[in-house]
């Protein structure tokens, strides 16, 4: 890790800090957050606060065991280039693979039958071999994974797994758990409560705390009753569990399922069912510990593995009876009038000016949130988990693409809902609560969004934190994956034709106004005229790469482009601080940003970026120049990015990148050059997309 003292492009003094790989990046540590309102449900005297791994860089607890384990192994000598083998399924497979990209490892995976499919498009994409063993347990798994190492004479990864994962929690997880207690003066802890499949990790915590003399503290791990819950007690170490005094909880399947899916819902946290499952054992635990307990829940992994599982209806009717499916949202009305239409998207709401002399920029309409570079352990709620993303330098991708200069990506698929689009519907919101503007948020309102998706998951994250009804509009060619999150988190989620034009009644657009005219209580904060959109980016996401960058000078920025507001907001904000540096935007081919006009208006697969007009959020002027992207390029950078680097972005993430390294290569960057590209979201909204080799091979996209 690069940590940068005294800063130079501003003059001002910053601390900021680069990371020369995304395992470096997991040195951060990961963020409580309370349970406010199932507190409240559950009238609890005690508090409840849960431990975010999903926001881990491979979105698991396991991230943590996999470093470890491959550490020890290059401790023994394991290099880069080297054959390595594992037993792993579910997240702590996706956590090994992508610790063997970032190091070079060739990684097979070997896993009883019966993982399911979207972990293994994922595990492709990492560029591992898995092999399914005709066995139903993780130790005839291990045993014959560890047979396969010896005739291939290659490494087993199996022996150091179950200590790497005990190790990793004691030194990092339950030290974390300490280090936000006692920073925030919460209290003391009364219980750990933590998902068991191995058990591994639950033992490490118990013996950090056992090694501190703490015997106050009980560890909880917990299993479900039929063993049908995935990652739950299928590879249970039940003596190591006794050596250090873990108490074991067993949940019922069926109310895990649906309890995970109200946590999501009520709360804003994206967890997965073994974390759920947890949550729900610690409530009932809140109820048996002395009033004014602290509890910690550390949440396994995310939503990411069950977007065709549990929190997928069609799932939930074809397997579990006993679980309720959500109830349809309202639609809009066939007959309207016209009027409700009248609405220009290419007007910013207000005006923003710029000071002539400090060049700094203020806007008529919204005070500006000061830049705090701060990153809490202890969160009010999941919307403070949004923003101070990680920068990190790219190791492979550039010299393997003729670039000599230093290229740094910002890892926004590392927000709290998984995208840029985090920051603006949480700025939006805060903005509309504030000032009344564009509407009053109201309890009992209903928010309504015209969305390619990430402002839609945003904004369903905040609601569900806030308290308000969402309903998200939609084109079609935006991925199941994204509509599944929105539903999870409450969201009722209206598709619309992909080739209704903008100003068509029955484009998402046109949806959300017709909708608005007729459901009382009901806002549009619309991204693309409202001020908080460019705010945010102006406000936070710029000068956390400045921040980050420190004395390492800035020559150029890439930024993809949809609404404008990433580019516009962090372009007006590079300019007044480091005037040298030039702001690049990316606009796919068939959209009109970057111009042409109207008539080569086209369809492309990247999602989130350009359109079929100027919104109001996009300052043209404020970008040096444009670069026009193709998808294929676009996805097979992200691929190169996921495979080589480890780095799990989107597609619109690899369009960024392959358009900075031709200006890199056009420009001839010298070797001392720094470029900074944003990525603006990851793998979890694309895994039956362009994570696919089908998908990717019905549209020529893997031709050679
Ligand atoms: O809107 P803008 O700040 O220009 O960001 C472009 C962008 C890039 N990449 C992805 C994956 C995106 O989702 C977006 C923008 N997304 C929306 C406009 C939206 O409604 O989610």
């Amino acid at each position: 890790m690069s940590q940068n003292g005294v800063a130079a492009n501003n003059g001002s003094t910053r601390k900021g800090v680069t990371y020369n790989n995304i395992l470096e990046a997991a040195q951060r540590p990961t963020p409580l957050v309370p349970l406010r309102k199932l507190k409240v449900e559950h009238q609890l005297q005690s508090d409840i606060y849960v431990k975010l791994e999903y926001l881990n860089i491979a979105g698991s607890l396991e991230d943590r065991t996999a470093d470890k384990a491959f550490q020890f192994a290059e401790e023994i000598g394991v290099v880069r280039g080297d054959k390595v083998f594992v037993t792993a399924g579910g997240s702590a497979a996706i956590s090994y693979a992508t610790v063997a990209a970032v190091k070079g490892i060739k990684l097979t995976i070997y896993a009883p039958k019966g993982e399911f499919a979207l972990v293994d498009t994922v595990l492709h994409t990492l560029g591992v071999d898995v092999v399914e063993l005709p066995v139903t347990t993780y130790s005839e798994a291990r045993a014959q994974t560890e047979e396969a190492a010896q005739q291939k004479n290659v490494f087993c990864l199996n022996k150091f797994t179950t200590n790497a994962a005990f190790v990793a929690n004691l030194q990092k997880t339950a030290c974390e758990i300490e280090r936000a207690m006692n920073n925030k003066s919460i209290g003391k802890v009364g219980a750990v409560v933590i998902p068991l499949n191995t058990g591994a990790p639950a033992a490490g915590i118990a013996a950090y705390y056992k090694g501190t003399g703490d015997h106050g503290v009980r560890v909880v791990g917990v299993t479900c009753k039929k063993d049908t819950i995935p990652e739950m007690g299928l590879d249970l170490k039940k003596d190591l569990l006794q050596e250090y005094g873990v108490e074991q909880r067993e949940v019922d399947e069926d109310e895990a399922y649906a309890f995970t899916r109200h946590l999501i819902g009520t709360e804003g946290i994206m967890a997965g069912p073994s974390s759920g499952a947890a949550v729900l054992e610690a409530i009932k635990l809140a109820k048996e510990l002395p009033a004014g307990s602290t509890i910690i829940v550390v949440l396994q992994d995310g939503i990411r593995n069950y977007l065709r599982h549990f929190l997928d209806d069609d799932w939930i009717t074809a397997h579990k009876k006993n679980v309720v499916t959500r109830k349809d949202g309202p639609q809009p009305n066939s007959t309207y009038d016209p009027k409700v239409l009248e609405y220009d998207p290419t007007k910013l709401a207000g005006e923003w000016t710029q000071d002539p002399v400090t060049k700094s920029w203020s806007h008529s309409d919204v005070e500006f949130n000061e830049f705090n570079p701060e990153r809490p352990l202890v969160l009010d709620t999941v919307l403070d988990a949004i923003g101070k993303t990680p920068l990190v330098k790219l190791q492979h991708v550039p010299k393997a693409h003729g670039v000599k200069c230093n290229v740094y990506v910002k890892c926004e698929y590392m927000n709290a809902g998984g995208s840029t689009k985090d920051r603006i519907a949480k700025r939006m919101v805060e903005i509309a609560e504030k000032t009344g503007r564009p509407g009053k948020l109201v309890p009992g309102v209903t928010l309504i969004e015209p969305t390619s998706g990430n402002t839609g998951i945003g904004l369903s994250l905040a609601s569900a934190v806030r308290g308000y009804k969402c309903i998200i509009t939609m084109p079609k060619k935006m991925s199941k994956e994204k509509a599944i999150a929105m539903a999870s988190l409450g969201s009722t989620i209206i598709r619309t034709p992909n080739e209704a034009g903008f100003d068509s009644p029955h484009s998402h657009i046109g949806v959300a106004l017709r909708l608005k005219s007729e459901i009382q209580d009901a806002v549009v904060l619309d991204q693309y005229c409202n001020p908080g959109n460019p705010l945010a980016h102006y406000e936070q996401t710029a000068e956390e790469i400045i921040y980050d960058m420190g004395d390492k000078h800035i020559d150029l920025v890439v930024l993809t482009a949809g609404t404008g507001g990433t580019v516009t907001g962090i372009s007006r904000k590079i300019h007044e601080k480091i005037p040298t540096a030039k702001v690049v935007g990316v606009d796919p081919h068939g959209s009109i940003l970057a111009g042409p006009a109207e008539t080569d208006i086209d369809f492309y697969e990247v999602e989130g970026i350009g359109y079929d007009f100027l919104p109001g959020t996009l300052d043209t002027s404020a970008i040096d120049y444009w670069a026009k992207s193709h998808d294929k390029e676009s996805f097979l950078m992200a691929r190169e990015l996921i495979r080589t680097e480890g780095i799990l972005c989107g597609g619109s993430s690899g369009c960024a990148v392959h358009y900075a390294l031709e200006e890199c290569k056009s420009l001839n960057l010298p070797a001392d050059a720094n470029v900074v590209v944003l990525l603006p979201d990851g793998i979890r909204n694309y895994i039956t997309k362009f994570l696919d080799d089908d998908w990717m091979n019905e549209r020529h996209f893997l031709d050679a």
